[in-house]
């Protein structure tokens, strides 16, 4: 069974149990863990400083280079023969961020997503439609791990093949689709062009793993006639289920016994107050195979400690507001896509599908948005397409105070992603 009394602990009893998982946390890497000792000796940290959660901001910050550069092993905390299941980030470039799970790791991940789960109604007579991928990706698995813990009936779809998706969700007929919102949304789109839509018992969406606005929530929810909940995770702290929104829909709910949140300001590394704004970071509290301290997201959010309509008290996280390093800066105006994808989608005529590029013409960074037109708008005339573009235009200035150029394309021409959907193609630094 999952734990839910954990949820509506108080305040009070919560810091207990975090301080006692911090302390012997930290006791442990120390000893046992040469990358820590060498990072804590760095900063003049020794484990007697850490007395109670309080003290966490005592200890030294890790970055995503760090855990590459100790590739494949370096933050082994057990013996390998203690190891069950091994997951990669997501790589981009250089060596992948390798976590290693034990048995009980995986039992605790699994509880963070079934608490994630059964939040929303997920039981032992619910089926999951998986359609997150499964391999080195944690999506796929953290959500099987978590559904089969409740006992939920899990399909491992994984991601692709589309037909196939459709069809399984019409004849095993699952309540629950769980895959990142750009696959979603091309999955609406194919269920509404077989017309299909009315056939499926879907209710809910577990959609996660890259940015995402309200306005493509709205999208989605009317697309597919269900209720879409956003997920959150990574890799460095387990996967899928860091956090997620209850039914209200109203912040992220962190499952904070196993997994600290802090927010600083990612200038200054200072810790800001609940409700600021700034760079997310996580300490992982009961992790055995790879345990993480301080680990710098670069994800921007805020968090608040008020207890949430729901009854639980668990600290909440704010969706995502973009990350410190997909941040654009374009002509000395930060822009995040999200921000973007809020204007396009208010406009009537063009679809939630869209590229940014930006250029560097001479001295000037320049910025395009091609955005797909509906099949309506397409067939519309030259004038109303140029009264669109100029639409798209004006919002995005009023916005972002930047001028950009706008490129309506044709309906289906953007690439479609199984996974996490490409929006930005930067330019200058190729
Ligand atoms: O994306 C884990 C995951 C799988 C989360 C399935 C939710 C659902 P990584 O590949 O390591 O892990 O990527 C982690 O993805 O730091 C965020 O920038 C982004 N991300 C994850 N969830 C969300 C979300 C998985 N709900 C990185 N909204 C994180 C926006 C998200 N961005």
């Amino acid at each position: 069974m999952w734990n839910e009394k954990i949820e509506t602990m108080s305040r009070e009893e919560k810091k207990k149990l975090q301080s006692e998982r911090l302390v012997a946390q930290v006791k442990k890497l120390y000893e046992t863990v040469p990358f820590y000792k060498k990072r804590m000796d760095e900063k003049g940290v020794t484990p007697a400083d850490i007395q109670s959660i309080e003290d966490i901001s005592k200890l030294p910050f890790m970055t995503k280079d760090d855990l590459r550069e100790v590739y494949p092993h370096g933050l082994l905390a057990v013996k390998q023969e203690d190891i069950v299941e091994v997951h990669m980030s997501s790589g981009t470039t250089g060596k992948p961020v390798v976590m290693e799970y034990t048995r009980k790791d995986i039992d605790d991940w699994a509880e963070a997503v079934a608490r994630a789960l059964a939040m929303n109604g997920v039981s032992s007579s619910s089926t999951i439609q998986v359609s997150y991928g499964y391999g080195l990706f944690t999506g796929g698995f953290g959500i099987h791990h978590g559904g089969q813990k409740i006992g939920a009936s899990v399909i491992p779809m994984s991601g692709g093949n589309t037909k196939k998706q459709l069809q399984v969700l019409q004849d095993f007929q699952p309540e629950y689709l769980a895959c990142t919102p750009s696959y979603a949304m091309y999955l609406a789109e194919a269920a509404i062009e077989e017309g299909i839509v009315d056939k499926l018992n879907l209710k809910y969406g577990i959609f996660g793993a890259e940015p995402w606005s309200e306005a493509m929530r709205k999208e989605i929810e009317s697309k597919l006639n269900i209720k879409a909940l956003d997920i959150y995770g990574l890799t460095e702290i387990s996967g899928p289920g860091v956090a997620m929104e209850c039914e209200y829909q109203d912040m992220l709910h962190v499952a904070d016994d196993l997994f600290y949140p802090e927010i600083i300001n990612p200038e200054t590394g200072e810790v800001l107050p609940f409700g600021e704004k700034g760079e997310l970071v996580f300490t992982t509290l009961t992790k055995e195979g790879t345990p993480v301290l301080r680990y710098r997201t670069k994800d921007i959010t805020f968090l608040s400690e008020e207890k949430c309509k729901c009854g639980r008290t668990t600290i909440r996280m704010h969706r995502l507001m973009g990350r410190t390093d997909d941040m654009l800066i374009i002509r000395g105006v930060n822009v995040f896509p999200s921000q973007i994808e809020e204007v396009l989608l208010k406009i009537e005529g063009v679809e939630p599908h869209y590229q940014l590029v930006v250029e560097r013409k001479g001295n000037l960074d320049t910025l395009e948005v091609q955005v797909e037109m509906s099949d309506k708008l397409f067939s519309d005339s030259v004038g109303k397409l140029e009264e669109v573009a100029k639409e798209i235009e004006r919002n995005l200035y009023a916005t972002l105070s930047i001028h950009a150029k706008i490129t309506l394309v044709e309906p289906k021409s953007i690439p479609r992603s199984e996974g996490k959907a490409k929006r930005v193609i930067d330019k200058r630094t190729i």
